[in-house]
């Protein structure tokens, strides 16, 4: 049974073995098995999908090596900036090459990262390009904006919610000026926020953010049956992702635990949903 594809690139210099070992960690390969021994030593990195092709007829001008990524535009400032530290100035140019566009629906790009051992960098303009069998979201937001609905009601629980999306959408690559906070009085209220919000259509994706006690809301599954109604209904007409982080608990405590305590924080998780859901939704834009 074929298990993977293995290449194995020798490095002239234990530098450029160190270098490399860490510019391919930081560029976000997962790490193997390395070894080491009296004859020398491995470094082993590994990408989710591999591929090895046989060229009958010309071979197109790339290097043997070429590695296949989603977010192309990063990738190249992170290289140009690690061969901007390792390269003396007049040697750095020459080392990289602009981004291109390929003749097979692509863009690339290539660095000598030590002598001899030129790599390339490509990425499809086809979303579901080398995706193996799920459209997947990524998790980055990537420039789009997102709205924060946030329940004042139970403010000591809500605000660390609050605290968890927040987290979650700048560790996502969030500046601070694309999220948007609307506070609202109570979860009976998020949905009209919401819907408001979601119409204007200057959010990638709106994250809701409260919580309901049972013991001390007499009306509890009225309010909760529509709070919940509201914000599905609010995402399936306008089509705008809405994260659910309305918490329904029985008692403070429980609250607690999943604002951050015991349980993890719902705030957090549901900013992650939202951005998820958004990059889930351009892709499948683009294949319509
Ligand atoms: C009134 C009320 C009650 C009793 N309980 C809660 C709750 O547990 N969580 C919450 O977010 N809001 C509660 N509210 C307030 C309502 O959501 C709403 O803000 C008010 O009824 C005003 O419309």
């Amino acid at each position: 049974m074929v298990k993977g594809i293995t290449s194995v690139v020798p490095m002239a210099t234990g530098e450029a073995f160190d270098q490399l070992s860490s510019l391919f960690r930081s560029l976000g390969f997962e790490e193997g098995k390395g070894w080491s021994d009296a004859a020398g030593r491995g470094s082993a990195f590994l990408a989710p999908v591999g591929n090895l092709e046989l060229v009958q007829g010309q071979l197109p001008a790339i290097p043997s090596l070429m590695v296949e990524v989603t977010q192309l535009d990063v990738i190249y400032d992170l290289v140009r900036a690690w061969v901007g530290k390792h390269f003396a100035a007049s040697t750095a140019d020459s080392r990289l090459t602009l981004v291109t566009a390929t003749h097979w629906n692509s863009r690339m790009f290539t660095v000598e990262l030590a002598e001899g051992f030129r790599l390339g960098f490509w990425e499809s303009e086809n979303p579901l390009h080398g995706k193996p069998a799920a459209i997947e979201g990524d998790l980055m937001t990537n420039g789009k904006r997102y709205a924060i609905v946030v329940a004042r009601w139970n403010a000591v629980i809500t605000d660390r919610l609050l605290q968890g999306a927040l987290d979650a959408l700048h560790r996502s690559g969030a500046k601070r000026d694309e999220v948007e906070i609307v506070r609202v009085p109570g979860a009976w209220e998020i949905p009209s926020a919401a819907r408001s919000l979601a119409e204007t259509k200057r959010f990638a994706g709106i994250i809701t953010l409260g919580v309901l006690l049972r013991g001390e809301t007499a009306h509890y599954e009225a309010i909760y049956t529509e709070v919940a109604r509201g914000i599905g209904q609010s995402q399936q007409e306008t089509g705008v992702p809405h994260a659910f982080g309305v918490l329904t608990c029985e008692t403070l405590e429980q609250a607690l635990d999943r604002a951050g305590l015991k349980a993890g924080n719902k705030g957090f998780e549901a900013a992650i949903a939202a951005i998820e859901m958004s990059s889930i939704q351009s892709q499948l834009g683009a294949v319509k």
